[in-house]
Protein backbone atom coordinates (compact mmCIF):
# COMPACT_ATOMS: atom_id res chain seq x y z
CA UNK A 1 0.00 0.00 0.00
CA UNK A 2 1.29 3.53 -0.69
CA UNK A 3 2.40 5.14 2.19
CA UNK A 4 0.13 7.42 4.25
CA UNK A 5 -0.23 11.05 3.79
CA UNK A 6 -0.90 12.74 6.84
CA UNK A 7 -2.61 16.55 6.73
CA UNK A 8 -2.61 18.54 9.76
CA UNK A 9 -6.14 21.01 9.93
CA UNK A 10 -4.26 23.28 12.30
CA UNK A 11 -6.22 26.27 12.64
CA UNK A 12 -9.69 26.44 10.60
CA UNK A 13 -12.58 29.31 10.94
CA UNK A 14 -15.04 28.13 13.54
CA UNK A 15 -13.23 26.24 16.39
CA UNK A 16 -12.01 29.24 18.53
CA UNK A 17 -9.65 29.52 21.95
CA UNK A 18 -12.56 29.37 24.03
CA UNK A 19 -13.29 25.59 22.33
CA UNK A 20 -9.49 24.62 22.69
CA UNK A 21 -6.35 27.24 23.85
CA UNK A 22 -4.43 25.68 21.11
CA UNK A 23 -6.31 26.84 18.52
CA UNK A 24 -3.89 29.59 16.83
CA UNK A 25 -5.32 33.14 15.26
CA UNK A 26 -1.54 35.35 15.73
CA UNK A 27 1.46 34.16 13.29
CA UNK A 28 3.41 33.07 15.55
CA UNK A 29 0.82 30.79 16.97
CA UNK A 30 0.44 29.28 13.22
CA UNK A 31 4.08 28.22 13.11
CA UNK A 32 4.15 27.05 16.73
CA UNK A 33 1.07 24.43 15.80
CA UNK A 34 2.19 24.11 12.38
CA UNK A 35 5.93 23.04 13.39
CA UNK A 36 4.06 20.96 16.02
CA UNK A 37 2.00 18.74 13.42
CA UNK A 38 4.73 18.87 11.01
CA UNK A 39 7.78 17.29 13.23
CA UNK A 40 5.45 14.49 14.58
CA UNK A 41 4.54 13.73 11.14
CA UNK A 42 2.41 15.72 9.19
CA UNK A 43 3.15 16.24 5.11
CA UNK A 44 0.85 19.23 4.39
CA UNK A 45 -0.51 21.87 6.05
CA UNK A 46 -4.39 22.69 5.88
CA UNK A 47 -4.53 26.36 6.44
CA UNK A 48 -7.12 28.92 7.58
CA UNK A 49 -5.34 31.95 9.07
CA UNK A 50 -7.09 34.71 11.29
CA UNK A 51 -6.78 38.08 12.89
CA UNK A 52 -4.90 38.31 15.94
CA UNK A 53 -7.83 38.80 17.74
CA UNK A 54 -9.58 35.30 16.02
CA UNK A 55 -11.49 36.67 13.30
CA UNK A 56 -11.10 34.70 10.28
CA UNK A 57 -9.69 36.19 6.55
CA UNK A 58 -8.67 35.13 3.69
CA UNK A 59 -6.55 38.21 3.07
CA UNK A 60 -3.90 37.54 0.88
CA UNK A 61 -1.58 39.33 2.43
CA UNK A 62 -2.65 37.57 6.14
CA UNK A 63 -1.70 34.34 4.40
CA UNK A 64 1.48 35.43 2.33
CA UNK A 65 2.65 36.21 6.03
CA UNK A 66 1.79 33.12 7.36
CA UNK A 67 2.93 30.99 4.62
CA UNK A 68 6.48 32.34 4.70
CA UNK A 69 6.71 32.04 8.09
CA UNK A 70 5.80 28.25 8.35
CA UNK A 71 7.70 27.76 5.54
CA UNK A 72 10.88 29.50 7.22
CA UNK A 73 10.05 26.60 10.16
CA UNK A 74 8.96 23.58 7.95
CA UNK A 75 10.72 23.75 4.49
CA UNK A 76 9.67 20.76 3.61
CA UNK A 77 5.78 21.37 4.18
CA UNK A 78 3.32 20.94 1.72
CA UNK A 79 0.72 24.06 2.40
CA UNK A 80 -2.97 24.07 1.72
CA UNK A 81 -4.93 26.94 1.22
CA UNK A 82 -8.42 27.09 2.21
CA UNK A 83 -10.97 28.66 -0.19
CA UNK A 84 -13.78 27.29 2.12
CA UNK A 85 -12.41 29.80 4.71
CA UNK A 86 -15.58 30.62 6.98
CA UNK A 87 -19.74 30.43 6.45
CA UNK A 88 -21.09 33.89 4.76
CA UNK A 89 -17.39 35.32 3.33
CA UNK A 90 -17.94 36.43 -0.83
CA UNK A 91 -16.49 34.03 -2.92
CA UNK A 92 -14.12 36.79 -4.26
CA UNK A 93 -12.56 37.14 -0.66
CA UNK A 94 -11.92 33.34 -0.49
CA UNK A 95 -9.99 33.31 -3.88
CA UNK A 96 -7.68 35.28 -2.83
CA UNK A 97 -5.16 32.88 -1.49
CA UNK A 98 -5.01 30.86 -4.60
CA UNK A 99 -3.48 34.49 -5.99
CA UNK A 100 -0.06 33.60 -4.48
CA UNK A 101 0.26 30.11 -6.56
CA UNK A 102 0.04 27.88 -3.67
CA UNK A 103 1.31 24.20 -3.91
CA UNK A 104 -2.52 22.65 -3.04
CA UNK A 105 -5.88 24.67 -2.03
CA UNK A 106 -9.64 23.11 -1.06
CA UNK A 107 -12.26 23.45 -3.68
CA UNK A 108 -15.20 22.81 -2.07
CA UNK A 109 -17.87 20.86 -4.45
CA UNK A 110 -21.12 21.65 -3.24
CA UNK A 111 -23.49 23.31 -0.64
CA UNK A 112 -24.59 22.22 2.92
CA UNK A 113 -25.99 23.43 5.95
CA UNK A 114 -23.18 23.77 7.59
CA UNK A 115 -23.08 22.35 11.89
CA UNK A 116 -26.69 24.02 12.08
CA UNK A 117 -28.51 27.30 11.02
CA UNK A 118 -25.50 28.35 8.51
CA UNK A 119 -25.71 27.45 5.35
CA UNK A 120 -22.08 27.36 3.17
CA UNK A 121 -22.53 28.31 -0.14
CA UNK A 122 -20.90 26.61 -3.11
CA UNK A 123 -23.19 27.16 -6.33
CA UNK A 124 -22.02 25.50 -9.19
CA UNK A 125 -20.84 28.92 -10.96
CA UNK A 126 -18.76 29.55 -7.53
CA UNK A 127 -16.77 25.77 -8.15
CA UNK A 128 -16.21 26.13 -11.95
CA UNK A 129 -14.92 29.75 -11.63
CA UNK A 130 -12.26 28.43 -8.79
CA UNK A 131 -11.58 25.33 -10.67
CA UNK A 132 -10.23 27.29 -13.28
CA UNK A 133 -8.38 29.96 -11.10
CA UNK A 134 -6.50 26.40 -9.92
CA UNK A 135 -5.92 25.53 -13.30
CA UNK A 136 -4.24 28.47 -13.87
CA UNK A 137 -2.84 28.78 -11.18
CA UNK A 138 -1.19 25.39 -11.27
CA UNK A 139 -2.49 24.96 -8.09
CA UNK A 140 -3.51 21.08 -7.51
CA UNK A 141 -7.20 21.18 -5.86
CA UNK A 142 -7.93 19.37 -3.12
CA UNK A 143 -11.82 18.29 -3.71
CA UNK A 144 -13.48 18.75 -0.26
CA UNK A 145 -16.72 16.39 -0.62
CA UNK A 146 -19.15 16.67 2.76
CA UNK A 147 -21.32 14.23 1.01
CA UNK A 148 -21.61 12.16 -1.69
CA UNK A 149 -23.31 14.59 -4.29
CA UNK A 150 -20.45 16.67 -4.23
CA UNK A 151 -17.95 13.79 -5.60
CA UNK A 152 -20.44 13.76 -8.65
CA UNK A 153 -19.68 17.16 -9.06
CA UNK A 154 -16.08 17.26 -8.90
CA UNK A 155 -16.52 14.16 -11.82
CA UNK A 156 -18.64 16.02 -14.21
CA UNK A 157 -16.63 19.23 -14.01
CA UNK A 158 -13.65 17.38 -14.28
CA UNK A 159 -15.38 15.64 -17.62
CA UNK A 160 -15.32 19.05 -18.72
CA UNK A 161 -12.05 19.88 -18.37
CA UNK A 162 -12.56 22.43 -15.61
CA UNK A 163 -10.61 20.04 -13.05
CA UNK A 164 -7.77 17.98 -13.86
CA UNK A 165 -7.04 14.04 -13.38
CA UNK A 166 -6.07 12.42 -11.39
CA UNK A 167 -8.17 14.03 -8.91
CA UNK A 168 -7.54 14.31 -4.84
CA UNK A 169 -10.49 14.09 -2.88
CA UNK A 170 -11.12 14.54 0.89
CA UNK A 171 -14.11 13.23 2.15
CA UNK A 172 -14.95 15.55 5.27
CA UNK A 173 -17.68 13.25 7.50
CA UNK A 174 -19.61 13.82 10.48
CA UNK A 175 -20.44 17.79 10.40
CA UNK A 176 -24.67 18.14 10.49
CA UNK A 177 -26.25 18.49 7.62
CA UNK A 178 -23.29 16.43 5.77
CA UNK A 179 -22.73 12.46 5.23
CA UNK A 180 -22.64 10.74 8.72
CA UNK A 181 -19.36 9.07 10.13
CA UNK A 182 -19.89 5.49 9.92
CA UNK A 183 -17.61 3.13 8.20
CA UNK A 184 -20.90 2.60 5.47
CA UNK A 185 -20.82 6.02 4.78
CA UNK A 186 -16.84 6.00 3.94
CA UNK A 187 -17.28 3.18 2.20
CA UNK A 188 -19.62 4.03 -0.19
CA UNK A 189 -18.00 7.24 -0.66
CA UNK A 190 -14.42 5.31 -1.29
CA UNK A 191 -16.60 3.45 -3.82
CA UNK A 192 -17.69 6.31 -5.61
CA UNK A 193 -14.50 7.64 -6.75
CA UNK A 194 -12.71 7.21 -10.49
CA UNK A 195 -10.28 4.59 -10.20
CA UNK A 196 -7.33 6.41 -10.64
CA UNK A 197 -8.22 9.26 -7.83
CA UNK A 198 -6.61 9.81 -4.33
CA UNK A 199 -8.19 10.61 -1.13
CA UNK A 200 -8.06 11.88 2.41
CA UNK A 201 -10.81 11.29 5.36
CA UNK A 202 -11.12 13.95 8.12
CA UNK A 203 -13.54 12.77 10.37
CA UNK A 204 -15.32 15.74 12.24
CA UNK A 205 -15.32 15.48 16.32
CA UNK A 206 -15.72 12.43 17.54
CA UNK A 207 -15.20 10.21 14.45
CA UNK A 208 -11.50 11.61 13.98
CA UNK A 209 -9.73 8.56 14.61
CA UNK A 210 -12.27 5.63 13.55
CA UNK A 211 -12.44 7.06 10.24
CA UNK A 212 -8.78 7.63 10.53
CA UNK A 213 -8.03 3.77 10.78
CA UNK A 214 -10.85 3.17 8.16
CA UNK A 215 -8.59 5.50 5.90
CA UNK A 216 -5.36 4.04 7.24
CA UNK A 217 -6.61 0.06 6.39
CA UNK A 218 -8.40 0.90 3.36
CA UNK A 219 -5.63 2.21 1.25
CA UNK A 220 -6.54 6.31 2.07
CA UNK A 221 -5.15 9.03 3.56
CA UNK A 222 -5.86 11.33 6.89
CA UNK A 223 -6.20 14.38 8.09
CA UNK A 224 -6.60 15.18 11.42
CA UNK A 225 -6.27 18.94 13.56
CA UNK A 226 -7.94 21.63 15.98
CA UNK A 227 -10.10 22.44 12.92
CA UNK A 228 -11.90 18.80 13.07
CA UNK A 229 -11.53 18.08 16.47
CA UNK A 230 -10.14 19.34 19.71
CA UNK A 231 -9.96 16.29 21.81
CA UNK A 232 -7.38 13.92 22.00
CA UNK A 233 -8.80 11.20 23.55
CA UNK A 234 -12.99 11.35 24.85
CA UNK A 235 -13.59 14.41 27.50
CA UNK A 236 -9.50 15.24 27.09
CA UNK A 237 -8.58 18.46 25.33
CA UNK A 238 -5.27 17.92 22.69
CA UNK A 239 -2.02 19.87 23.78
CA UNK A 240 -1.54 21.03 20.01
CA UNK A 241 -1.73 19.82 16.62
CA UNK A 242 1.38 17.63 16.65
CA UNK A 243 -0.38 15.62 19.79
CA UNK A 244 -3.37 14.80 17.15
CA UNK A 245 -1.03 13.78 14.31
CA UNK A 246 1.15 11.78 16.99
CA UNK A 247 -1.96 9.42 17.70
CA UNK A 248 -2.27 8.73 13.77
CA UNK A 249 1.44 8.21 13.37
CA UNK A 250 1.11 5.32 16.38
CA UNK A 251 -2.25 4.03 14.74
CA UNK A 252 -0.43 3.40 11.03
CA UNK A 253 2.22 1.97 12.99
CA UNK A 254 0.59 -0.57 14.55
CA UNK A 255 -1.77 -1.15 11.18
CA UNK A 256 1.33 -1.33 8.96
CA UNK A 257 1.27 1.68 7.02
CA UNK A 258 4.09 3.87 6.72
CA UNK A 259 4.16 7.27 6.85
CA UNK A 260 4.92 9.22 3.52
CA UNK A 261 7.41 12.49 4.10
CA UNK A 262 6.36 15.69 2.49
CA UNK A 263 8.29 14.56 -0.95
CA UNK A 264 6.84 11.23 -0.67
CA UNK A 265 3.49 12.77 -0.43
CA UNK A 266 3.92 15.25 -3.54
CA UNK A 267 4.84 12.48 -5.36
CA UNK A 268 1.83 10.16 -4.25
CA UNK A 269 -0.34 13.41 -5.13
CA UNK A 270 1.52 14.54 -8.59
CA UNK A 271 2.86 18.03 -7.42
CA UNK A 272 6.03 19.64 -8.61
CA UNK A 273 8.47 21.02 -6.57
N1 LIG B 1 -14.86 26.78 7.26
C1 LIG B 1 -15.81 26.03 6.49
C2 LIG B 1 -17.04 26.83 6.24
C3 LIG B 1 -12.28 24.51 3.39
O1 LIG B 1 -11.32 24.74 4.12
O2 LIG B 1 -12.20 24.55 2.17
C4 LIG B 1 -15.26 25.56 5.20
C5 LIG B 1 -13.99 24.85 5.21
C6 LIG B 1 -13.63 24.18 3.96
O3 LIG B 1 -13.23 24.85 6.17
ZN1 LIG C 1 -10.78 24.10 6.20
Amino acid sequence: MEKLIITAAISGAEVTKEHSPAVPYTVEECVREAYSAYEAGAAIIHLHVREDNGTPTQSKERYKECITAIQAKCPEAIVQVSTGGAVGMSSSERLQPVELSPEMATLDCGTLNFGGDEIFVNSENTIIEFAKKMQEKKVKPEIECFDKSMIDTAIRLSKKGYINSPMHFSFVMGINGGIGGTLREFIFLQESLPANSTFSVAGIGRFEFSLAAAAIINGGHVRVGLEDNIYIEKGKLAQSNGELVQKIVRLAKELGREIATPKEAREILGLKK
